[in-house]
């Protein structure tokens, strides 16, 4: 359909809509300026529209899921899902179809609470695996990868205590990745250092300001280390956050 908006009818319009169609409007103008007054546009292609969000669809997953991660876990080059629920004391993971639906989850027995979902190549055989910090367990699971989207029971690692946020990054740099835990409870994070195989060494700690809750992992200050950060939620300061982060880049080089 074919249909003319008129100067008036572009001043109702959103501030987003009004925004594209100046632009349309100079771009025209430059090529035919006697299109000014009277813009022509088509509307079976709208670049309004294209902006926004179609309405969701829901899936299932186990109970109260807590946090959602993305891999081509059956490496078909499409994106499936995968989730920690806290109550369900497991992993959901759903596999793409294709068409931008998702097929029944397949779930995962983890620790007690599973809070956050990470995926990373932990045993390096290019399959996408998962890691899970279990806040009523004080562990983290790995979950490798069999390959065609299914994993392997849970090996559990220990943490300190009420583990939430984690982050995964090579601190090591030897190429395989490791792991950093925000220990809620006990003001720490823990630093699981891969074995290679996709097993992880004893955790080490270091001390973070009140109830972390969050890391995430950056080189801060170039020398090409990764770095942590963790947000404190008993501390509002950030520059204590940054601190921490250089600390720990001295730390782990001891
Ligand atoms: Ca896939
Ligand atoms: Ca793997
Ligand atoms: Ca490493």
């Amino acid at each position: 359909m074919r249909s003319y908006i008129t100067p008036s009818q572009v001043a109702a319009s959103s501030e987003f809509a009004r925004a594209t169609l100046k632009t349309i409007a100079k771009a025209r103008a430059f090529v035919f300026p006697a299109a000014l007054l009277m813009v022509c546009w088509d509307f079976s292609v709208e670049p309004v529209m294209a902006q926004s969000f179609a309405t969701p669809v829901n899936y299932g997953s186990a109970l109260f899921p807590e946090s959602v991660a993305v891999g081509d876990f059956n490496n078909d080059g499409k994106a499936d899902l995968v989730t920690a629920n806290f109550s369900g004391n497991s992993v959901s993971v759903l596999l793409n179809n294709g068409d931008g639906t998702f097929a029944a989850k397949v779930d995962y027995a983890t620790g007690m609470h599973p809070f956050s979902v990470a995926v990373g190549d932990f045993n390096n055989d290019g399959k996408p695996d998962l890691a899970v910090t279990n806040r009523g367990s004080g562990t983290v699971s790995v979950f490798l990868n069999n390959g065609g989207g299914t994993f392997a029971a849970k090996v559990d690692y220990a943490t300190g205590g009420a583990p939430q946020g984690f982050a995964v990054g090579d601190f090591n740099l030897d190429g395989k990745p490791d792991l950093a835990v925000a220990n809620f409870n006990d003001s720490t994070v823990s630093v699981l250092i891969n074995n290679g195989s996709g097993t992880f060494a004893t955790k080490v700690d270091y001390p973070t300001g009140g109830f972390p809750n969050s890391v995430a992992v950056g080189d801060f200050n170039l020398d090409g280390r990764p770095d942590l950060v963790v947000v404190n939620n008993a501390e509002k300061l950030p520059t204590k956050v940054l601190r921490f982060a250089r600390l720990f880049v001295s730390s782990i080089r001891c």
